[in-house]
């Protein structure tokens, strides 16, 4: 494998394991919604049910997902809703700089709005062709391949527009606030000035 593919550190395990906190939450689809709220540049939330959220448009994108634990799994093929289409869709107040995604049972992670809007940003529907496995996200998982694999939150279901930034779960409990894998920004001490919000 070519230095150049893999980011420092990391290894390509077989197969794709399945990481998170806390238990895989099961889809029900009647109950299911997704939220966007805080600073939205009218000021109301909107919402998607899953009907709605399935039928928009969907693009896909050819990325490798980096876990800070590193491992690595190269070539997904993910297709879903760019985060450029939700925020069109959606818009943010003038005012906003970052989100804060939200999955079921609180779980959460903090994006820049710049990462969030980067082409290779989706809200992950499907993997290789195929709807995501449960264990995965299902239905719906945010992928941001160019961060470490923890602010690709699984199980969704809201995402707030903040005016400022704010830790997430795993940048509250000393992981670095952007979270570069090509850096190698696995922890908060490494951080500097600036890369995260203020004590
Ligand atoms: N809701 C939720 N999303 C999550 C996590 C989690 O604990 N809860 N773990 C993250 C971490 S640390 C990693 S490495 C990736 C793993 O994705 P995978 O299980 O599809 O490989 O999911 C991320 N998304
Ligand atoms: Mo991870």
């Amino acid at each position: 494998m070519s230095q150049e593919r893999l980011p420092p550190g990391q290894h390509v395990p077989p197969g794709w394991p399945a990481l998170h906190y806390g238990p895989a939450p099961r889809f029900q689809e009647e109950r299911w919604d997704l939220r966007v709220f805080g600073a939205t540049a009218t000021g109301a939330e909107q919402r998607w049910n899953w009907a709605q959220f399935d039928a928009l448009p969907r693009t896909e994108v050819v990325a490798d997902l980096h876990c800070v634990t590193r491992f690595s799994v190269l070539d997904n093929r993910w297709g879903g809703v760019s985060g450029a289409l939700l925020l069109r869709l959606a818009p943010p107040a003038p005012e906003a700089t970052h989100v804060m995604v939200w999955a079921e049972f609180g779980y959460c992670a903090n994006v820049a709005l710049a990462d969030f809007e980067d082409p290779n940003t989706l809200l992950v529907t499907h993997h290789n062709g195929q709807r995501l496995a449960t264990e995965h996200g299902h239905p719906v998982r945010l992928v941001v391949p160019h961060r470490y694999a923890w602010k690709s939150v699984k199980w969704v279901r809201a995402i707030e527009y903040l005016t400022c930034d704010r830790r997430g779960f795993w940048e509250a409990r000393g992981y670095h606030n952007r979270a570069d894998p090509w850096r190698a920004e696995r922890y908060a001490y490494q951080e500097e000035p600036g890369d995260g919000p203020p004590p």
